[in-house]
């Protein structure tokens, strides 16, 4: 099989990831990956190519007007802005550990990662485009309701077979078997159940391997499989995913609220939660360039300007993620208090185009600085936040 067409099938981009997640000597496992061998060649000077976790896809494809895993196309809200005229989309999936890796390879401009991959690829720079929470979710038919919080640590537990009915975490929930399903080696989402519920990786390869090979299963490629398939397997099934995909569940899948500790409450997985990290699986999502020998293209550096700006903090919110900077601060102090809502009757009742009317204090962006911006911030009340430095 010609190697290009093999790296563009949906296994051999499982393959890459495992590979490279799996081992240091990716050069030995990997065929020589000279540019032209990778993908088709691609012109920098007016095509934008991005590749990586399949958390940050919907976002970057939204952006981008990307509805085709590498589709070509020229349509999108990003192109539409004055730094994306002209720009031609090019978007690949394949996993953070894909990201980061094309980055590194020259083969990409720019990489997307749900989890910081600087430790395997330390050339890498990371810059902070959306939060997002990890959300653990089950498959309850109500016969489950019992289950009303995971400790992180149980949950790492979970994936490395330690409990393998639901009466092995807790006497007063029933015996129901656990089927824990999990994402591919290389997926940002699981290396964040790695480092966020100390999952060791080697003990879940090896409880997961026997067990899916007795179950004919797979690992899923994505977030959207996870969410299809705890609903297609059988309850007591247990799944992670990205909270954006929250709204995607229904039928007899729920979330499961965590706990950092056992003395810890038990938090739902909200955006107050996720951006004041009270929410113990909150994590930073990373567009990703090569620090070294960057190539960023004619257009690298622009996109990463949109995601960070309104339209492009938009979409983060439309897609279901959770934006870097709550608006709700309007004086970007890190604090949601009564400065903020000072700020906001500063231009009481200022509407787009009048004089003393500023955007960043009209908090729902609705074109109007109303008595609704007072109240999307009484509902961020008291809450800090930490802005994640950017390195590029
Ligand atoms: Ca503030
Ligand atoms: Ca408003």
């Amino acid at each position: 099989m010609n190697f290009k067409r093999f790296l563009k099938s949906k296994f051999s981009v499982r393959a890459v990831s495992i590979v490279l997640a799996a081992t240091a000597l990716v050069t030995a496992a990997l065929p020589v990956l000279a540019a032209d061998d990778y993908l088709d060649a691609w012109d920098s000077s007016s095509n934008l190519r991005i590749a990586g976790s399949t958390t940050l896809y919907p976002i970057v494809a939204a952006s981008l007007g990307v509805t085709t895993v590498g589709q070509v196309q020229a349509v999108g809200p990003f192109q539409a802005s004055a730094g994306g005229s002209g720009c031609i989309a090019q978007l690949y999936s394949g996993g953070s550990g894909h990201g980061a890796y094309a980055v590194t390879q020259g083969d990409a401009n720019l990489g997307m990662c749900s989890s910081n991959k600087k430790s395997s690829y330390p050339d890498i720079r990371n810059d902070v485009v959306a939060r997002d929470g990890v959300c653990v979710i089950i498959h309850d038919d109500g016969s489950l309701s019992a289950i009303d919080a995971l400790t992180t640590t149980v949950i790492g537990d979970i994936y490395e077979g330690i409990y393998t009915k639901w009466s092995d975490i807790n006497a007063a929930w029933p015996a129901t078997d656990i089927f824990p399903i999990a994402r591919i080696i290389g997926s940002g989402t699981r290396d964040t159940i790695v480092s966020k519920c100390a999952m060791n990786e080697a003990a879940e390869e090896a409880y997961l391997g026997p067990l899916y090979a007795t179950a004919g299963y797979t690992r899923k490629d994505s977030n959207a499989e996870v969410v299809a398939d705890v609903n297609a397997t059988a309850v007591g099934s247990i799944g992670y995913i990205g909270v954006g995909y929250l709204g995607s569940i229904s039928g007899d899948v729920r979330a499961i609220p965590v706990k950092a500790n056992d003395a810890a409450p038990a938090v739902v997985p909200t955006d107050q939660n996720v951006t004041r990290g009270t929410y113990a699986i909150s994590r930073y999502l990373y567009l990703v360039a090569n620090g070294v020998t960057p190539n960023l293209g004619a257009y690298g550096a622009a996109f990463r300007d949109y995601l960070y700006s309104d339209a492009g903090q938009n979409t983060v919110k439309d897609q279901g993620f959770v934006m870097v900077n709550p608006r709700q601060d309007v004086d970007a102090s890190s604090t949601v208090d009564i400065n903020d809502i000072v700020s906001i009757g500063l231009s009481w009742n200022k509407s787009t185009g009048q004089q003393g009317y500023v955007i960043t204090k009209d908090v729902n962006r609705d074109g109007s600085i109303d008595i609704n911006d007072v109240v999307s911030v009484g509902l961020w009340w008291n809450i800090t936040y930490t802005t994640p430095a950017n390195e590029w």
